[in-house]
């Protein structure tokens, strides 16, 4: 079954809920809200990886996460969205098993540490990485490095290991297209297939009213379940959503059990 992981951002400035689960209460409290609404692994982060973020301090990033980690490991799976190596090492520490790498570079954390690990595409600092919005062909060039990195991770001793293609992380919106249409190629790949296009803004232009104004962030839920749908029928393995209910009955809606019931 697809795993459904659910966003937790314990930040001030994330694009989506920046500033709404910065307070360690809430953000344990919304946590178990969406273990309620299905989720099977809840991604803590504490730093917005937005397009021209400003990059936070280490001490700052453990003191948003550590909390909000230690509280929700005992309940379900976590993992810590970070690029940060000491900053995974300390919430494995705290209970996380998985490292959710933005700079696919942590296996050696998620190794020493017996963690799972998601690589996900991003060629350069989220403060400039518009600029690197370049590639002679995306969807190659993104598999390759994605590859490059599961294999040296897999000779590293990480078990289980994911690739994300990067959805919105130096992509301009037809780079976030052609990898979505050819996400099939990732799955050929024979490793498990990460996807994040939740809520994100090629969406809001894609799914502009008929002013042609982009919808909103607070209104993308239709488009981001369409690409959370389009992802699994493609093979993805994981989606990770801001809007866990939905996602996780689209998820359960989709299995060959649930066409089983319905034909009984
Ligand atoms: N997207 C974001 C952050 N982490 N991790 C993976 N594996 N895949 C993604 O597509 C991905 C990710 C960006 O979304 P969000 O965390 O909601 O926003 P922000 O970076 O502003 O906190």
């Amino acid at each position: 079954m697809v795993l459904v992981m659910g966003v937790l951002n314990v930040t001030p400035d994330s694009f989506s809920d920046g500033g709404r689960w910065f307070d360690h209460a809430l953000a344990i409290a919304h946590g178990r809200r969406l273990i309620a609404d299905g989720a099977d692994i809840i991604d803590v982060g504490g730093e917005s990886t937005r397009p021209g973020a400003e990059p936070v301090a280490e001490e700052e990033e453990l003191r948003r996460v550590l909390p909000v980690v230690e509280a929700l490991a005992p309940e379900v799976e976590v993992s810590i969205d970070t690029r940060k190596p000491a900053v995974a090492e300390a919430a494995l520490g705290a209970g996380a098993r998985i490292v959710n790498d933005i700079s696919a570079s942590l296996w050696p954390v998620a190794a020493a540490g017996g963690a799972g690990w998601i690589a996900m595409h991003c060629p350069a600092d989220p403060s400039v990485m518009t600029a690197h919005a370049r590639y002679r062909d995306v969807v190659s060039e993104v598999a390759d490095h994605l590859v490059r990195r599961a294999e040296q991770a897999r000779a590293a001793g990480v078990e289980r290991i994911w690739i994300d293609p990067g959805i919105g992380f130096a992509k301009t919106a037809a780079h976030n297209l052609s990898l979505l249409r050819h996400l099939d190629r990732f799955v050929a790949t024979g490793w498990p297939v990460a996807v994040g296009t939740s809520r994100k803004s090629f969406l809001g232009a894609l799914a502009a009213g008929p002013d042609g104004l982009p919808a909103p962030v607070d209104d993308r839920l239709e488009p981001s379940l369409a690409t959370a749908a389009w992802a699994l029928t493609q093979g993805a393995a994981m989606v990770r959503v801001h809007d866990v209910r939905p996602t996780a009955q689209l998820v359960r809606m989709s299995t060959p059990e649930f066409a089983g019931v319905g034909a009984r």
